[in-house]
């Protein structure tokens, strides 16, 4: 059990603006511990800084984690200063501590981070309209486009083979023989569904290993919740929760985003009969993403967005179930079964996909046929 933070003392470490007034919790996310702290500017206005302590259990090494958002924020930062936008909005803004570092490591051990609030913008956890889905596509494809000419050397591994997902499926099956916690009985039909489809598990690996599949700078974790949607415009402005940005496939964030946003009910809805994966919300986010990512993918990344949707969500599931066989100690959960609840979520929208794969793959060739004379598909 972690001790409550001593606040406002670890905030005394940072470079913040005016005093400070009080701080909230936030609730969201499976990872880190997220703040809201308060604070008046000298002309008496109010300004918030998000705080979090970072999961050192998950993240072994966080100062490579912020080398690596320090990195990427500076460039996407002097990129939209290049194209007119104001990277106050389109990007993170890191505070650093005061003697200049972009974290602070209390004397307990426990790292924490600081960043701008960026008002007047928020996040959701499902689209309210098909505007929403279409821009937050808009977003990730831009973020890919804008750090397609990062050096991908310079950006550290943070988490080794997060999105190899034949090797998530060798560790899940060592837990299932290892039973720590004597769940595995209770949950034979989820354990059935994954050995089922284990042969799908190795083939966006196994075309990255034969060089089919180029590795670009990825966000690898492109839940709807991830981009910020400005109040004023509906548009998607700010890619945020850079801690797993490494080199990867296009197909991750691809297939990722739609395992999120392209379900009807929320991820841990316990309630099956409400999660559905919406064909028309798959359409608008494939719009989106095409038109924002024109000239950079390959014929074989395209050829494959379909069928990444339907292996993210496989992986995503079985992360979960995972999880709940070790006995929670990964993600952080609410109730007993609340990472049961959220595996079935994800197996339910595989199924789903399952019957619409043809109508997956014909949208995919409809959004491109829309735009043939653009320079969108490298044919090589
Ligand atoms: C975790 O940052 P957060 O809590 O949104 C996880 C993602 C999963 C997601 C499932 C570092 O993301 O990979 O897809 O939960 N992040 C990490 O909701 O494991
Ligand atoms: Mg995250």
């Amino acid at each position: 059990m972690i001790p409550e933070p001593c606040f406002p003392e670890i905030l005394s470490h940072f470079n913040f603006a005016g005093e400070y007034t009080g701080i909230v919790p936030h609730r969201f996310g499976h990872i880190h511990d997220t703040y809201f702290a308060h604070y008046r500017g000298i002309n008496g206005r109010g300004c918030r800084y998000v705080i979090q302590r970072i999961n050192h259990f998950v993240f072994k090494q966080p100062e490579m984690v912020m080398d690596n958002i320090l990195a990427i924020t500076t460039h996407l930062r002097r990129k939209l200063t290049g194209r007119g936008k104001d990277p106050e909005r389109g990007t993170l803004s890191l505070i650093p501590t005061r003697d200049g570092k972009t974290f602070y490591r209390a004397a307990d051990g426990q790292y924490w981070r600081a960043y701008v609030f960026i008002e007047n913008a928020q996040t959701y956890m499902v689209p309210e309209n098909l505007q929403h889905v279409y821009h937050a596509a808009r977003a990730y494809g831009d973020f890919q486009q804008l750090l397609s000419d990062f050096p991908i050397d310079q950006l550290h591994c943070t988490i080794p083979d997060f999105h190899h997902t034949s090797k998530r499926f060798n560790t899940f099956m060592e837990v299932v023989e290892q039973d720590p916690v004597e769940r595995a009985s209770k949950v034979r039909a989820e354990i059935d569904f994954l050995l089922q489809r284990r042969s799908g598990t190795s083939v966006l690996v196994g075309l990255i290993e034969k060089g089919k599949l180029p590795l670009r700078v990825t966000h690898n974790d492109t839940k709807f919740n991830n981009v910020m949607i400005d109040d004023h415009s509906g548009e998607a402005i700010c890619v945020i929760d850079l801690d797993t940005v490494m080199p990867g496939s296009a197909l991750y964030d691809f297939g990722d985003a739609i395992r999120s946003i392209a379900n009807t009910a929320g991820e841990d809805e316990p309630d099956l009969s409400k999660v559905h994966f919406n064909m028309q919300v798959f359409n608008k986010y494939t719009e989106g993403y095409l038109d924002s990512t024109r000239g950079l993918l390959t014929r074989t990344e395209i050829e494959n967005l379909a069928f990444s949707a339907w292996l993210m969500t496989l992986e995503c599931g079985m992360r979960f179930l995972s999880d709940y066989l070790s006995g929670d100690v990964y993600f952080r959960i609410d109730h007993e079964h609340h990472n049961l609840d959220r595996c079935r979520t994800q197996f339910k929208l595989v199924q789903d996909m399952e019957a619409g794969f043809d109508t997956m793959q014909r949208i995919v060739r409809d959004c491109l046929e829309t735009d043939r004379n653009d320079s969108r598909v490298q044919l090589h």
